[in-house]
């Protein structure tokens, strides 16, 4: 099939979701086309049935805000003819799933038909569509998408509540590749270059938004270290960034906190790591998770939103109340503190992955696209 993908190229979730499914896409035979401001990070390579088209911003002093959804449909428009494109899948409800219904309409007058597929990933619901701004569009765009999905069941029951929804949305859980995380094992996992043989290393991946509490992390972290010798690795970028340093000085931890910014090389970073902490104040999905499950990695996090249905209490690590910090910290010592418990908890996460992989989720991406455009 011929597949435009819209979704925002940053390091977030919904962008490593949107790039990681086009490339398999392609990599199946599919013609996949990303219409995106940039290059999407985690884009590493182009072929002939892999495309990328910039959406470019004019900027015209007259606008204090640049109108990004008019250039955005224009641009889904002209790839859309120009490459006869049967599906338009955006993730991201805010501004995409808008700009895509405005191309819709556009090409209909040109007697084209384009189907718009539209995944919702959680913050374009929970934080940021919900707010009375946006609510009107967002619920408006969701409605008169020809598929909505959602990434996890918890995200479909909390777009039900805070919206009119006409539609059924459909739960397609985020997926990983396997495989990448495997490979990363295989090459030289340098553990040794940041902590001792007997310390336990802890790693925490986001976007450093307030929604992430960052400085849960670190109060966990320290709980932690109190206890057992560890090494604490900070992955990202982001508002809270400051904050979270400030806060490891004033602990006097400095010693045992790397921040290593912002990463494209988060399978190796993670092949390494004997527990993720994700304390985050609610989470759609947590893709983050995931990815550390898939590499070998316990997870303690919250019990907020759809991580109950990514990290299994007991099992794969373990869920506490949002901020019971006292919590995390003693379900984190009660995993490291000996090395059978530890590899134990460390099987049961990669174990879990499998039902999550690119291989099992593909396939019903696909078939979405073809009974769309089916309708
Ligand atoms: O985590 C973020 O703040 C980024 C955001 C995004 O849209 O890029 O992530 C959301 O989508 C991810 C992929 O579906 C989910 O795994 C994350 O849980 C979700 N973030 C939140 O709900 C806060």
């Amino acid at each position: 099939m011929k597949i435009g993908i819209v979704c925002y190229p940053t390091f977030g979730g919904s962008g490593v979701v949107a790039t990681e499914l086009g490339m398999a896409l392609a990599n199946k035979g599919h013609e996949v086309h990303f219409i995106t401001y940039n290059q999407p990070v985690r884009l590493d390579f182009l072929s002939h049935n892999l495309h990328f088209h910039q959406v470019v911003i004019e900027e015209y002093p007259l606008f204090e805000y640049q109108p990004y959804e008019l250039a955005l449909s224009s641009k889904m428009v002209e790839v859309v003819r120009k490459h006869d494109l049967e599906v338009l899948h955006v993730h991201y409800a805010i501004p995409h799933a808008y700009a895509a219904y405005m191309a819709k309409q556009m090409l209909k007058e040109k007697g084209l038909d384009v189907r718009v597929v539209t995944t919702l990933h959680g913050t374009d619901i929970t934080l940021v569509g919900s707010h009375p701004t946006y609510k009107t569009a967002v619920e408006f765009s969701i409605n008169n998408s020809d598929v909505v999905t959602s990434v996890s069941n918890n995200l479909k029951d909390t777009t039900n509540k805070l919206f009119n929804i006409t539609k059924d949305i459909k739960v397609i859980y985020n997926f990983i590749d396997v495989e990448k995380y495997d490979n990363a094992h295989k090459e030289e996992c340098k553990r040794i270059a940041l902590a001792q043989p007997n310390e336990r290393i802890f790693t925490h991946v986001s976007n450093f938004r307030p929604v992430k509490r960052v400085e849960d992390v670190i109060k966990v972290f320290a709980a932690v270290r109190k206890e057992i010798p560890s090494k604490l690795l900070m992955i990202g970028e982001g508002p809270e960034r400051a904050k979270a340093e400030k806060l490891v000085k004033d602990l006097k931890i400095t010693d045992d906190v790397f921040f290593l910014g912002n990463s494209t090389e988060v399978a190796k970073i993670l092949c390494y790591t004997d527990v993720f902490l994700l304390p985050s104040q609610t989470e759609s999905f947590g893709l983050a998770a995931l990815e550390a499950m898939a590499a070998g990695t316990a997870v303690i996090s919250t019990n907020t939103g759809g991580l109950p249905e990514v990290n299994i209490h007991g099992q794969t690590g373990y869920l506490s109340n949002l901020g019971d910090v006292e919590d995390m910290a003693k379900n984190a010592i009660s995993i490291v503190k000996d090395d059978a418990t530890l590899e134990q908890f460390k099987q049961n996460a990669k174990a879990h992955t499998k039902q999550f992989s690119l291989d099992s989720i593909l396939p019903v991406y696909e078939e979405i696209y073809k009974s769309c455009y089916k309708k």
